[in-house]
Protein backbone atom coordinates (compact mmCIF):
# COMPACT_ATOMS: atom_id res chain seq x y z
CA UNK A 1 0.00 0.00 0.00
CA UNK A 2 1.06 3.77 -0.92
CA UNK A 3 0.52 7.05 0.61
CA UNK A 4 -0.51 9.31 -1.99
CA UNK A 5 -0.05 12.37 -0.14
CA UNK A 6 -1.81 14.54 -2.67
CA UNK A 7 -5.03 13.42 -1.23
CA UNK A 8 -4.26 14.35 2.17
CA UNK A 9 -7.16 16.61 3.88
CA UNK A 10 -9.43 15.66 0.43
CA UNK A 11 -12.37 15.81 2.82
CA UNK A 12 -16.08 14.29 1.97
CA UNK A 13 -17.73 17.51 2.05
CA UNK A 14 -21.60 16.87 0.89
CA UNK A 15 -22.03 14.17 2.48
CA UNK A 16 -25.98 13.44 2.93
CA UNK A 17 -25.99 12.01 6.17
CA UNK A 18 -29.75 10.65 5.21
CA UNK A 19 -28.03 9.19 2.45
CA UNK A 20 -24.59 8.20 2.34
CA UNK A 21 -22.80 6.43 -0.11
CA UNK A 22 -21.75 2.86 1.16
CA UNK A 23 -19.11 0.45 0.02
CA UNK A 24 -19.32 -3.15 1.16
CA UNK A 25 -15.92 -5.04 0.17
CA UNK A 26 -15.59 -9.08 1.17
CA UNK A 27 -19.58 -8.84 0.82
CA UNK A 28 -19.77 -12.20 -0.60
CA UNK A 29 -19.28 -13.89 2.67
CA UNK A 30 -21.94 -14.94 5.26
CA UNK A 31 -22.80 -10.73 6.20
CA UNK A 32 -22.33 -8.86 3.27
CA UNK A 33 -25.52 -9.94 0.90
CA UNK A 34 -27.95 -9.02 4.06
CA UNK A 35 -26.22 -6.27 5.13
CA UNK A 36 -26.76 -4.82 1.90
CA UNK A 37 -30.37 -5.66 1.54
CA UNK A 38 -30.77 -3.75 5.33
CA UNK A 39 -28.93 -1.09 4.62
CA UNK A 40 -30.33 -0.58 0.78
CA UNK A 41 -33.94 -0.29 2.99
CA UNK A 42 -32.37 2.15 5.10
CA UNK A 43 -30.67 4.37 2.49
CA UNK A 44 -31.40 3.40 -1.05
CA UNK A 45 -30.81 0.52 -3.75
CA UNK A 46 -28.04 2.71 -5.28
CA UNK A 47 -26.58 4.02 -2.41
CA UNK A 48 -24.88 0.57 -1.26
CA UNK A 49 -22.42 -1.02 -3.36
CA UNK A 50 -21.75 -4.60 -2.87
CA UNK A 51 -18.03 -5.36 -3.99
CA UNK A 52 -15.99 -8.80 -3.88
CA UNK A 53 -13.86 -10.56 -6.18
CA UNK A 54 -16.01 -13.41 -7.23
CA UNK A 55 -18.82 -13.85 -9.39
CA UNK A 56 -21.87 -12.71 -8.03
CA UNK A 57 -25.26 -14.71 -8.56
CA UNK A 58 -28.34 -13.16 -10.70
CA UNK A 59 -30.07 -12.16 -7.49
CA UNK A 60 -27.46 -10.23 -6.54
CA UNK A 61 -26.59 -8.51 -10.13
CA UNK A 62 -30.17 -7.45 -9.89
CA UNK A 63 -30.83 -6.96 -6.08
CA UNK A 64 -28.83 -3.43 -6.45
CA UNK A 65 -25.05 -2.45 -7.61
CA UNK A 66 -22.04 -4.88 -7.48
CA UNK A 67 -18.71 -3.91 -8.40
CA UNK A 68 -15.39 -5.90 -8.88
CA UNK A 69 -12.80 -4.99 -5.93
CA UNK A 70 -9.76 -6.56 -4.61
CA UNK A 71 -8.83 -5.11 -1.34
CA UNK A 72 -5.22 -5.28 -1.90
CA UNK A 73 -5.43 -3.00 -4.94
CA UNK A 74 -5.11 0.11 -3.32
CA UNK A 75 -5.30 2.37 -6.87
CA UNK A 76 -8.63 0.51 -7.94
CA UNK A 77 -10.14 0.80 -4.64
CA UNK A 78 -9.39 4.35 -4.84
CA UNK A 79 -10.77 5.05 -8.09
CA UNK A 80 -13.57 2.97 -6.82
CA UNK A 81 -14.21 5.66 -3.84
CA UNK A 82 -13.47 8.54 -5.82
CA UNK A 83 -15.96 7.72 -8.79
CA UNK A 84 -18.65 6.44 -6.69
CA UNK A 85 -18.19 9.49 -4.10
CA UNK A 86 -18.15 6.83 -1.20
CA UNK A 87 -18.54 8.40 2.09
CA UNK A 88 -18.90 4.59 4.44
CA UNK A 89 -16.65 1.79 3.62
CA UNK A 90 -18.03 -1.71 5.42
CA UNK A 91 -14.63 -3.91 5.44
CA UNK A 92 -15.82 -7.35 5.40
CA UNK A 93 -12.79 -9.30 3.40
CA UNK A 94 -11.08 -11.61 5.68
CA UNK A 95 -9.85 -15.00 5.96
CA UNK A 96 -11.48 -16.56 8.81
CA UNK A 97 -9.97 -19.14 11.84
CA UNK A 98 -9.78 -22.18 10.74
CA UNK A 99 -8.87 -21.72 6.90
CA UNK A 100 -6.08 -18.72 7.92
CA UNK A 101 -4.52 -21.09 9.70
CA UNK A 102 -4.04 -23.29 6.67
CA UNK A 103 -2.79 -19.93 4.53
CA UNK A 104 -0.82 -17.79 6.83
CA UNK A 105 1.06 -15.65 4.29
CA UNK A 106 -2.56 -15.17 2.55
CA UNK A 107 -4.35 -14.37 5.39
CA UNK A 108 -1.70 -11.62 6.56
CA UNK A 109 -2.13 -9.94 2.61
CA UNK A 110 -5.61 -10.06 2.94
CA UNK A 111 -6.37 -8.99 6.66
CA UNK A 112 -3.28 -7.04 7.23
CA UNK A 113 -2.47 -5.43 4.10
CA UNK A 114 -6.34 -5.32 2.99
CA UNK A 115 -6.73 -3.71 6.14
CA UNK A 116 -3.94 -1.05 5.94
CA UNK A 117 -5.27 -0.05 2.34
CA UNK A 118 -8.79 0.44 3.95
CA UNK A 119 -7.92 2.57 6.58
CA UNK A 120 -5.57 4.56 4.94
CA UNK A 121 -7.93 5.39 2.09
CA UNK A 122 -10.88 6.27 4.95
CA UNK A 123 -8.21 8.75 6.09
CA UNK A 124 -7.51 10.53 3.23
CA UNK A 125 -11.25 10.87 1.89
CA UNK A 126 -13.11 11.13 5.66
CA UNK A 127 -14.55 8.29 5.15
CA UNK A 128 -16.71 6.39 8.20
CA UNK A 129 -15.09 2.70 8.51
CA UNK A 130 -16.50 -0.06 9.84
CA UNK A 131 -14.37 -3.09 10.26
CA UNK A 132 -16.12 -6.19 12.26
CA UNK A 133 -13.54 -7.79 14.85
CA UNK A 134 -14.27 -11.29 16.99
CA UNK A 135 -14.23 -12.96 19.86
CA UNK A 136 -11.05 -14.92 18.12
CA UNK A 137 -9.41 -11.45 19.05
CA UNK A 138 -9.01 -13.34 22.57
CA UNK A 139 -6.59 -15.65 23.58
CA UNK A 140 -5.83 -18.17 26.23
CA UNK A 141 -4.72 -15.61 28.91
CA UNK A 142 -7.41 -13.44 28.38
CA UNK A 143 -10.48 -13.94 30.98
CA UNK A 144 -13.20 -16.43 29.35
CA UNK A 145 -16.11 -16.46 31.53
CA UNK A 146 -16.88 -13.33 31.33
CA UNK A 147 -14.81 -11.92 28.74
CA UNK A 148 -14.97 -8.09 28.95
CA UNK A 149 -13.88 -4.88 25.67
CA UNK A 150 -11.03 -4.49 27.95
CA UNK A 151 -8.67 -7.41 28.56
CA UNK A 152 -5.36 -9.70 27.67
CA UNK A 153 -5.72 -9.96 24.15
CA UNK A 154 -2.96 -12.57 22.85
CA UNK A 155 -5.00 -14.38 20.05
CA UNK A 156 -2.91 -17.89 18.41
CA UNK A 157 -4.53 -17.70 15.20
CA UNK A 158 -3.17 -15.29 12.43
CA UNK A 159 -7.23 -14.52 12.07
CA UNK A 160 -7.20 -13.32 15.95
CA UNK A 161 -4.11 -11.53 15.37
CA UNK A 162 -4.74 -9.44 12.48
CA UNK A 163 -7.90 -8.15 14.04
CA UNK A 164 -6.21 -7.26 17.28
CA UNK A 165 -4.17 -5.50 14.12
CA UNK A 166 -7.34 -3.87 13.06
CA UNK A 167 -8.78 -3.00 16.56
CA UNK A 168 -5.54 -0.95 17.46
CA UNK A 169 -5.01 0.40 14.44
CA UNK A 170 -8.52 1.22 13.57
CA UNK A 171 -8.53 3.35 17.39
CA UNK A 172 -4.56 4.61 16.43
CA UNK A 173 -6.07 6.39 13.65
CA UNK A 174 -9.37 7.59 15.24
CA UNK A 175 -7.13 9.27 17.96
CA UNK A 176 -4.31 10.68 16.20
CA UNK A 177 -6.20 11.73 12.55
CA UNK A 178 -9.97 11.73 13.92
CA UNK A 179 -11.02 8.86 11.59
CA UNK A 180 -14.57 7.33 12.46
CA UNK A 181 -13.06 3.80 12.84
CA UNK A 182 -16.02 1.48 14.05
CA UNK A 183 -15.40 -2.05 15.28
CA UNK A 184 -17.74 -4.67 17.01
CA UNK A 185 -16.35 -7.98 18.02
CA UNK A 186 -18.75 -10.46 17.13
CA UNK A 187 -19.37 -14.16 18.27
CA UNK A 188 -20.00 -17.14 15.78
CA UNK A 189 -22.90 -15.69 13.39
CA UNK A 190 -25.40 -18.10 12.91
CA UNK A 191 -27.60 -18.04 9.37
CA UNK A 192 -29.15 -20.62 7.41
CA UNK A 193 -29.37 -19.03 3.67
CA UNK A 194 -25.44 -18.36 3.46
CA UNK A 195 -22.14 -19.57 4.16
CA UNK A 196 -19.70 -18.96 6.81
CA UNK A 197 -16.39 -20.54 4.96
CA UNK A 198 -13.33 -21.23 7.11
CA UNK A 199 -14.23 -20.53 10.61
CA UNK A 200 -14.19 -22.54 14.44
CA UNK A 201 -17.98 -21.64 14.89
CA UNK A 202 -19.10 -22.85 11.67
CA UNK A 203 -20.26 -25.95 13.13
CA UNK A 204 -23.55 -23.86 14.26
CA UNK A 205 -24.28 -22.80 10.79
CA UNK A 206 -23.66 -26.93 9.19
CA UNK A 207 -25.35 -28.66 11.42
CA UNK A 208 -29.47 -26.98 10.67
CA UNK A 209 -28.92 -28.10 7.38
CA UNK A 210 -27.02 -31.85 7.09
CA UNK A 211 -29.81 -32.66 10.30
CA UNK A 212 -32.62 -32.62 7.53
CA UNK A 213 -30.57 -33.74 4.87
CA UNK A 214 -29.05 -36.82 6.74
CA UNK A 215 -30.65 -37.14 10.12
CA UNK A 216 -26.94 -36.90 11.54
CA UNK A 217 -24.13 -34.33 12.43
CA UNK A 218 -20.55 -35.07 12.70
CA UNK A 219 -18.76 -32.34 15.08
CA UNK A 220 -15.39 -31.45 14.54
CA UNK A 221 -15.84 -30.09 18.26
CA UNK A 222 -16.22 -32.17 21.90
CA UNK A 223 -19.27 -31.60 23.11
CA UNK A 224 -18.77 -29.30 26.04
CA UNK A 225 -16.95 -26.65 23.52
CA UNK A 226 -18.95 -23.55 24.64
CA UNK A 227 -18.62 -20.57 22.73
CA UNK A 228 -20.79 -17.20 22.51
CA UNK A 229 -23.14 -16.99 19.45
CA UNK A 230 -25.72 -14.63 17.79
CA UNK A 231 -28.36 -15.09 14.93
CA UNK A 232 -27.71 -13.29 12.08
CA UNK A 233 -30.36 -10.83 11.56
CA UNK A 234 -29.27 -9.44 15.58
CA UNK A 235 -25.64 -8.97 14.02
CA UNK A 236 -26.88 -7.11 11.12
CA UNK A 237 -28.98 -5.34 13.39
CA UNK A 238 -26.40 -4.50 15.33
CA UNK A 239 -24.09 -2.79 12.54
CA UNK A 240 -26.87 -0.63 11.23
CA UNK A 241 -27.37 0.68 14.54
CA UNK A 242 -23.87 1.17 15.68
CA UNK A 243 -22.90 2.78 12.22
CA UNK A 244 -25.56 5.73 13.22
CA UNK A 245 -24.50 5.91 17.06
CA UNK A 246 -23.64 9.35 17.67
CA UNK A 247 -20.05 10.03 18.36
CA UNK A 248 -20.82 11.51 21.96
CA UNK A 249 -22.32 7.92 23.20
CA UNK A 250 -18.74 6.16 21.92
CA UNK A 251 -17.00 5.26 24.88
CA UNK A 252 -15.11 2.36 23.28
CA UNK A 253 -14.87 2.25 19.48
CA UNK A 254 -14.90 -0.98 19.67
CA UNK A 255 -17.36 -3.43 21.78
CA UNK A 256 -18.38 -6.94 22.37
CA UNK A 257 -21.45 -7.91 20.90
CA UNK A 258 -23.40 -11.22 21.44
CA UNK A 259 -26.49 -12.53 21.89
CA UNK A 260 -25.98 -16.34 23.24
CA UNK A 261 -23.39 -18.98 24.22
CA UNK A 262 -24.34 -22.45 23.69
CA UNK A 263 -22.10 -25.98 23.20
CA UNK A 264 -22.74 -28.22 20.69
CA UNK A 265 -23.95 -31.05 23.10
CA UNK A 266 -26.73 -28.30 24.10
CA UNK A 267 -27.66 -27.17 20.27
CA UNK A 268 -27.79 -30.80 19.16
CA UNK A 269 -30.66 -31.12 21.90
CA UNK A 270 -32.81 -27.97 20.50
CA UNK A 271 -31.86 -29.50 16.66
CA UNK A 272 -33.50 -32.88 17.97
CA UNK A 273 -37.10 -31.08 18.59
CA UNK A 274 -37.35 -30.62 14.88
CA UNK A 275 -35.43 -33.75 13.72
CA UNK A 276 -36.51 -36.05 16.61
CA UNK A 277 -33.97 -39.04 15.04
CA UNK A 278 -31.49 -36.52 14.72
CA UNK A 279 -28.22 -37.89 16.07
CA UNK A 280 -24.19 -35.75 16.42
CA UNK A 281 -21.04 -37.60 16.49
CA UNK A 282 -18.29 -35.72 17.65
CA UNK A 283 -14.88 -35.97 16.14
CA UNK A 284 -12.45 -32.89 17.26
CA UNK A 285 -9.83 -31.63 15.02
CA UNK A 286 -7.08 -28.88 14.75
CA UNK A 287 -10.42 -26.94 15.29
CA UNK A 288 -10.67 -27.34 19.28
CA UNK A 289 -7.47 -25.90 20.12
CA UNK A 290 -8.77 -22.73 18.47
CA UNK A 291 -12.10 -23.11 20.35
CA UNK A 292 -10.30 -23.49 23.81
CA UNK A 293 -8.59 -20.24 23.46
CA UNK A 294 -11.86 -18.29 23.05
CA UNK A 295 -14.53 -17.17 25.18
CA UNK A 296 -17.07 -19.06 26.38
CA UNK A 297 -19.56 -15.83 27.46
CA UNK A 298 -18.77 -12.72 25.84
CA UNK A 299 -19.30 -9.45 28.35
CA UNK A 300 -20.79 -7.05 26.08
CA UNK A 301 -22.89 -4.66 28.90
CA UNK A 302 -21.48 -1.54 27.30
CA UNK A 303 -22.48 -2.02 23.81
CA UNK A 304 -25.83 -2.27 25.87
CA UNK A 305 -25.14 0.77 28.28
CA UNK A 306 -23.34 3.00 25.83
CA UNK A 307 -26.03 2.83 22.92
CA UNK A 308 -28.53 0.36 23.48
CA UNK A 309 -27.40 -2.60 21.87
CA UNK A 310 -29.95 -5.29 22.32
CA UNK A 311 -29.98 -9.07 20.45
CA UNK A 312 -33.68 -10.19 19.80
CA UNK A 313 -33.08 -13.96 19.24
CA UNK A 314 -31.92 -16.30 22.52
CA UNK A 315 -31.33 -20.41 20.74
CA UNK A 316 -34.68 -21.67 21.38
CA UNK A 317 -36.27 -18.63 18.95
CA UNK A 318 -33.25 -18.40 16.40
CA UNK A 319 -33.89 -22.42 15.86
CA UNK A 320 -37.50 -22.52 15.52
CA UNK A 321 -36.73 -19.13 12.86
CA UNK A 322 -34.24 -21.65 11.06
CA UNK A 323 -36.44 -25.17 10.92
CA UNK A 324 -39.30 -22.74 9.76
CA UNK A 325 -37.18 -21.80 7.06
CA UNK A 326 -35.40 -24.57 6.05
CA UNK A 327 -37.97 -27.63 6.52
CA UNK A 328 -39.52 -27.31 3.17
CA UNK A 329 -36.58 -27.48 1.31
CA UNK A 330 -35.75 -31.16 2.39
CA UNK A 331 -39.96 -32.41 2.24
C1 LIG B 1 -14.65 -17.91 13.12
O1 LIG B 1 -15.07 -18.93 13.69
O2 LIG B 1 -13.51 -17.81 12.67
C2 LIG B 1 -15.59 -16.73 13.01
C3 LIG B 1 -15.46 -15.85 14.19
C4 LIG B 1 -15.98 -16.24 15.49
O3 LIG B 1 -14.92 -14.78 14.06
N1 LIG B 1 -16.94 -17.19 12.88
Amino acid sequence: WRLNSSFVGADAEGVNPLHPKILITGSLGQLGTGLARELRQKYGRNNVIMSDIIKPSKEVKESGPYLFADILEFKALQEMIVTHDIDWIIHFSALLSAVGENNVPLAMRVNIEGLHNVLELARQYRLKLFVPSTIGAFGPDSPRNPTPDMCIQRPRTIYGVSKVHAELMGEYYFHKYGLDFRSLRFPGVISADTHAGGGTTDYAVAIFHEALRTGTFNCYLRPDTRMPMMYITDCLKSVAQFMEVPDSDMKLRTYNVTAMSFTPEELAEEVKKYVPNFTITYNPDGRQQIADSWPEVFDDHNARADWGWKHEHDLQAMCKIIFDAITPMYR
